[in-house]
C-alpha cells in the first residue's frame, strides 16, 4: 500500500491516540465533516455491522443531557469504564464505526450535542487532519476503524470494579 504522505497509517493512529480527548474529538467531527458524504452505511457488503444495535446505543444516548453526552463521548475515547462504554466495547468494529456516524448525523440534527462552531483545533490536530485528507477513501476507513476500535472498554478485558459495580 502506499500513502501520500510520510507517516505511515500505524504511525497516525498513534498521532491520533496522542492527541487529548477533546482533540480526538474535534478532529473526528472535522473528519466527519469532510468525508460524510462519500459514506453510504446502508452499504450492505460490510458483513459485520449491525445497523440495530448501533442504533439502539444511540437511542440511548439520544435521552441524555447535552452535557451528558458531551461526556459519554469523553468517556469513550478515554476509555472510562461505565455502563454504556462498555456497551459500546462489545460491539464489533464496523458497528463501532456506525455508531460513531450516527452520533455525529445527530450533531447536525441537534438531536445530539452541537459542535461549537468557532472551535479551534490544535496544530497537531490540524496537520493530522491533513494527512487524513490524503489517504483514499478505503485508507481512512480502515483508519477510522483503528481508531475507534480500542475505544469504550471491552467488558470481556477488564476485571469486575467494585467502585461502579460494573
Ligand atoms: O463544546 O456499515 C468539544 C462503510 C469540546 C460501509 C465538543 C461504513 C468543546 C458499511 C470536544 C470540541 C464501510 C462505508 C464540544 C459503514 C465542546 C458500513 C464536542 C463506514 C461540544 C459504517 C465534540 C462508515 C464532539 C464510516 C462531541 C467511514 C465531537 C463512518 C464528536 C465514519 C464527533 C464516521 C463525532 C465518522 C464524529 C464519524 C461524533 C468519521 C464522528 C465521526
Amino acid at each position: 500500500m502506499t500513502y501520500t504522505t510520510s507517516n505511515s497509517a500505524s504511525e497516525m493512529v498513534q498521532a491520533f491516540r496522542k492527541l487529548d480527548v477533546d482533540q480526538q474529538l474535534a478532529l473526528f467531527w472535522f473528519v466527519y465533516k469532510e468525508m460524510g458524504k462519500s459514506v453510504t452505511p446502508a452499504a450492505p457488503n460490510a458483513s459485520t455491522v449491525s445497523p440495530e444495535i448501533a442504533q439502539g446505543l444511540f437511542n440511548q444516548v439520544a435521552e441524555l443531557s447535552h452535557d451528558e453526552q458531551l461526556q459519554l463521548q469523553r468517556d469513550l475515547a478515554s476509555n472510562k469504564n461505565t455502563f454504556i462504554t462498555r456497551e459500546y466495547g462489545a460491539l464489533s468494529d464496523t458497528t463501532k464505526l456506525l455508531f460513531w456516524y450516527y452520533l455525529a448525523q445527530g450533531m447536525d440534527q441537534n438531536v445530539i450535542v452541537p459542535f461549537p462552531s468557532d472551535y479551534q483545533m490544535t496544530e497537531e490536530a490540524n496537520n493530522l487532519f491533513g494527512q487524513i485528507k490524503g489517504l483514499d477513501f478505503g485508507e481512512q476507513i480502515t483508519f477510522f476503524r483503528n481508531i475507534v476500535a480500542p475505544m469504550g472498554v471491552d467488558p470481556n478485558a477488564v476485571e469486575h470494579d467494585p467502585e461502579t459495580g460494573l
